[in-house]
């Protein structure tokens, strides 16, 4: 399959994933959604395939939902959209017998967060941010962020960062573990390069069954987690609240929020 929103690029036994919409700062549309959830089976299948690198062209890693995408006027199923495109991804990253890397060249927000949070390992450059952007946006942190982000930043930090949708900084990251290394933007496909082929020729049948083996050990619950978050989004996206972040966020405004 050609894409048109992503780029894949063989290095040895290393696939390189590359969102590719960098005018929206990489932001899933459906397209983008579609090719990514294809471009992961591939990957997963692909037995000549050892480990795999995602990143994000231009400045952004990715900044979650495309909130241009979408006719205002049409209702839209949020936890459909979860069910069906984004949780598909994030259970692919985990249940894919091989090592994953997030390359976050920039800011990971809203769901390309969650991407980020849900590969094994992340290598961050310096200027990087997470932001949990859902809040400002009057949503629920979705596509496995209240799974991944308490196990990794421990419940009250998690919740910080959730309820301000504040961003987080690549040397803050580090020390909370959300970030394995922190390194120059300049030096950042190198240094990601130099690990992923360290892995891609580790036994990997091995780290496979170690990746599963911890899977088992602390995220045994993913599946009903993403449901349940698909469950709360469609409350939240049905609400004014969101309607009002999205169209503040489209006008470049500050959102005025009822709190209902
Ligand atoms: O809907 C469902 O199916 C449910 C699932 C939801 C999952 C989610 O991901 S919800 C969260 C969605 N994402 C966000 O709320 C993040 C929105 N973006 C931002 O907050 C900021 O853009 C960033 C913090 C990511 C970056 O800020 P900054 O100042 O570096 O860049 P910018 O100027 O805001 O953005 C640059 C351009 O990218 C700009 O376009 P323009 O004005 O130059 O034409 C901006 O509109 C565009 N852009 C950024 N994020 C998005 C986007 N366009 C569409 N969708 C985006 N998410």
């Amino acid at each position: 399959m050609a894409y048109q929103t992503l780029l894949v690029d063989d290095q040895n036994a290393t696939r390189i994933i590359t969102l590719n919409r960098p005018q929206a700062l990489n932001a899933f549309n459906e397209t983008l959604k579609d090719e990514l959830i294809d471009a992961l089976k591939n990957a997963a299948r692909d037995k000549t395939v050892r480990c795999l690198v995602i990143t994000g062209a231009g400045r952004a890693f990715c900044a979650g939902q495309d909130l241009k995408d979408r006719d205002s006027s049409a209702p839209v199923s949020f936890s459909a959209s979860l069910r069906d495109k984004y949780n598909p991804m994030i259970t692919s990253i985990r249940t894919m017998d091989k090592p994953v890397i997030a390359a976050v060249n920039g800011v990971a927000a809203g769901a390309g967060c969650s991407l980020a949070l849900a590969c094994d390992l992340r290598v961050v450059a310096d200027k990087a941010t997470f932001i949990q952007a859902f809040v400002k946006i009057g949503l629920v942190p979705d596509s496995g962020a209240t799974f991944f982000l308490p196990r990794l930043v421990g419940m009250g930090k998690a919740l910080e960062l959730a309820f301000t949708g504040d961003p987080l900084d690549a040397e803050t990251a580090e020390a909370l573990g959300v970030a394995n290394s922190v390194v120059p933007g300049e030096t950042l496909l190198t240094t990601t390069m130099d690990l992923a082929n360290r892995l891609a020729q580790a036994p990997t049948r091995a780290i496979g069954l170690t990746k599963r083996a911890m899977n088992r050990a602390i995220l045994v619950d993913l599946p009903s987690a993403l449901d349940y978050e698909a469950d709360m989004q469609e409350i939240a996206g049905r609400g004014p609240d969101f309607t009002e972040g999205v169209s503040a966020f489209r006008e470049k405004r500050e959102p005025h929020f009822t709190g209902q």
